[in-house]
């Protein structure tokens, strides 16, 4: 798209799924080039909404769920918080955090869908897929796995293979199993509505091939597909969390996540012009991030409709089909909406050397750093754009984050700062020294500054984030070199005039950094900001030497990094390393051996129900008991439960449990207790329900 064209930008960072924190892979891979690259369109007065939420629609959040026997609106709610505090914390500034379980993404989705279905876009067909016959579930997604047929990888899902990027039909997988039962699924037939892709493919070719300058590693992956020959897909599934399909005879049926989770950038677009139209201040603010100091009246349209508005999609590689062919496809059906221009699809982050895996705890935690690094959020920020996959999978190690923030951060960035403003109080009482005579060495400097901000420009409006934080390092070196050549400390000895130019020059410097430095490292621009006593980071000031006029008061110089002992980086490496040992022994961990054999007649004396938990409350004065009121389907009884140090009792409100109904009844703390919820206890002693997988009704016989 030509610049001279673009009146607006619309910046989208992938949804992150809520079923777990973010961690340094998705920081590095997506939200913090996001996130450089807008702070940078902002610093330039450029029009620019950056649009995020949380994708809680998908089987992810569902298998969390059964996991931990609570809904998933439990698990969304909690990781929806979770993630937007730790987005917030980190700097990442979007202009709204929205979530798809909205009501405003639920009915902006159903209506793309309408639009597509009554325009006969969709191929309604039965087909066979996957069914578990004890869970009573068909397998949609992450619910079942299996090896795939591109690549190998045999924890591959139904729809995508991660390790290959493939999109995939849970029929294709070899050897399928389910992740709900264990077991080997049965086929079952089923109805689904098909967005027909391979009706797309000439359309999608032309856009893809009109984009050269696309990340080779996006427009590789796009071109494999489109030569594979694109297939229909499945847009709805049979689920029951999800926005549901809007048509008639769709019961159980559900949008397949990734139908409506891009749609989310749409939503959250229109949520976040909707709340600035209302012009009041209410609590959905709170709930979705908005940005107080970015908020414009406008209409979203202007955003996803008007051919003057450039689209930018952040993402991983494993999101690239849904973005560059899924998406589009989509958008194409629908009409009107504009294409994404660009969509720099970075690589994997690995950590100390293996797969980041949130499943084995081998991650480094973005909420958890927050709390055991305070105030560092800075150094995060540089150590993994200086590491960024950009082009290939990339290391991150503690040892790596120590030596960038000692011989980097501190030693060249916070150096030069640290002299140039300690020198200046010292020699000028804190004000800003007028520029004297101008020698040859420092036309020379002010020359090199001066071509600085249009290279570093070019470098991220190429989406070269690496390359670009490097040369803003450089101006820092180049301020370094400049003190030392010209060493005011030894010459206010005998010309107090030359020092005078060198610290004038050296602020100058100084505050070209806080403008440059401001995409990468806003918590430090602002630290500088402060200091200097200089407002606002505007890239149009940036190469100039006449930012600190003659006479400006700095403020009291603080460092603006400090060094991080190897104590600090060795309890991290041993954090993890627990965790690998604890994941070695969770898998490897000693079995109680089984109790004594019974006769059938014994086990066949016991009345075991499904039930429903319908209140349930803390027995005062106890920490293990909670007193709850269940539905067994016979009646409703009260039964007093140890797991309070499980569960607090508002989430567990409509649990399904498996109830021991004929159990004599005991009182307990003066409560009658009239039967036992079963749980199963792990090896480290964590309970959780034994639920019916499926949705049975209370009083459902468990044999
Ligand atoms: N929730 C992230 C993932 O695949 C996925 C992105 C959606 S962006 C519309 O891990
Ligand atoms: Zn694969």
């Amino acid at each position: 798209m030509d610049n001279s064209k673009i009146k607006r930008y619309t910046v989208t960072a992938a949804l992150p799924y809520t079923n777990g924190p973010v961690h340094i892979g998705h920081l590095a891979g997506v939200y913090l080039p996001a996130d450089t690259y807008v702070r940078y369109l902002r610093s330039n007065k450029r029009d620019v909404k950056f649009i995020c939420g949380s994708d809680e629609n998908g089987v992810p959040i569902t298998l969390k769920a059964k996991r931990e026997g609570v809904t998933p609106q439990v698990i969304v709610d909690r990781y929806h918080k979770i993630i937007g505090d730790s987005f917030r914390d980190f700097g990442v500034s979007f202009d709204i955090y929205h979530r798809t379980s909205s009501l405003m993404h639920h009915k902006t989705a159903s209506e793309f869908f309408e639009n597509l279905y009554e325009k006969g876009v969709f191929t309604e067909e039965v087909t066979e897929q996957y069914y578990d016959e004890k869970a009573q579930t068909f397998l949609a997604d992450r619910y079942i796995t299996g090896t795939c047929p591109k690549c190998g990888n045999e924890h591959a899902y139904g729809d995508q293979c991660e390790s290959c990027g493939s999109t995939l039909n849970a029929t294709d997988l070899i050897n399928p199993k389910s992740t709900l039962s264990g077991e080997k699924p049965v086929r079952k037939e089923t109805k689904n509505w098909f967005l027909p892709l391979d009706k797309y493919e000439d359309q999608l070719r032309t856009y893809i091939e009109s984009h050269k300058e696309w990340k080779p590693n996006v427009s590789g992956q796009c071109q494999s597909w489109l030569n594979a020959g694109l297939q229909p897909r499945a847009m709805t599934r049979d689920l029951d969390w999800g926005v549901k399909v809007p048509v008639k005879d769709a019961e159980g049926k559900v949008l397949y996540v990734w139908f409506d989770a891009p749609i989310g950038y749409i939503s959250a677009t229109k949520e976040l012009f909707e709340y600035a139209r209302l012009d009041v201040w209410n609590p959905k603010a709170e709930e979705y991030y908005i940005n107080k100091n970015t908020l414009t009246k406008g209409k979203w349209e202007d955003y996803w409709k008007d051919d003057e508005t450039k689209l930018v999609h952040f993402i991983g590689k494993d999101n690239i089909v849904f973005h560059c062919v899924i998406f589009p496809a989509m958008l194409m059906a629908h009409g009107g909406y504009n294409l994404a221009d660009n969509v720099p699809a970075n690589e994997f982050l690995n950590l100390e050397g293996e797969k980041i895996s949130t499943s084995k705890n081998w991650a480094v935690w973005l909420n958890e750093y927050l709390e055991e690094f305070k105030d560092k959020q800075d150094v995060l920020r540089y150590v993994l754009t200086a590491t960024a996959p950009e082009t290939k999978d990339n290391d991150f190690t503690w040892k790596d984050f120590q030596a960038r923030n000692n011989n980097e951060l501190v030693a060249i960035l916070g150096n030069f700062i640290n002299r140039v403003t300690v020198l200046t109080h010292k020699y000028f009482a804190g004000k800003v020294p007028m520029c004297m005579e101008i020698t040859p060495v420092d036309q020379a400097v002010i020359d090199e500054l001066a071509a600085y901000p249009a290279r570093i420009s070019a470098s991220i409006e190429n989406y070269r984030f690496r390359e670009a934080l490097m040369e803003v390092m450089n101006v820092a070196r180049l301020g370094n070199k400049y003190l030392a050549e010209t060493e005011p400390w030894k010459v206010i000895k005998t010309d107090e005039d030359r020092v005078r130019t060198i610290l004038n020059i050296s602020l100058q410097i100084a505050a070209n950094i806080e403008i440059l430095i401001e995409p990468f490292l806003p918590f430090t621009a602002d630290k500088l900001m402060k200091m200097l006593n200089y407002g606002g980071h505007q890239w149009e000031n940036a190469g100039q030497i006449n930012l600190l006029h003659r006479g400006h008061q700095l403020n009291e110089p603080h460092l603006l990094f400090e060094k991080i002992e190897d104590e600090e980086v060795q309890a991290q490496i041993d954090k993890l390393n627990k965790s690998k040992s604890d994941n070695l022994l969770s898998t490897a961990v000693e079995v109680a051996p089984a109790k004594e054999d019974i006769q059938f007649e014994q086990f066949g004396a016991i009345d075991i129900r499904v039930a429903t938990i319908i209140a349930a409350e803390k027995v005062e004065k106890t920490k293990k008991l909670l007193k709850l009121t269940v539905d067994t389907g016979i009646d409703q009884r009260t039964v007093v439960s140890g797991i309070a140090e499980f569960f607090k009792p508002e989430d567990i409100v409509g649990q399904q449990v498996s109830l021991v109904v004929n159990l004599a009844p005991r009182e307990i703390k003066g409560i009658l207790s009239q039967g036992m919820i079963l749980m199963s206890e792990n090896s480290e002693g964590k309970l959780t329900f034994v639920a019916p997988v499926a949705n049975h009704g209370n009083g459902s016989v468990i044999r």
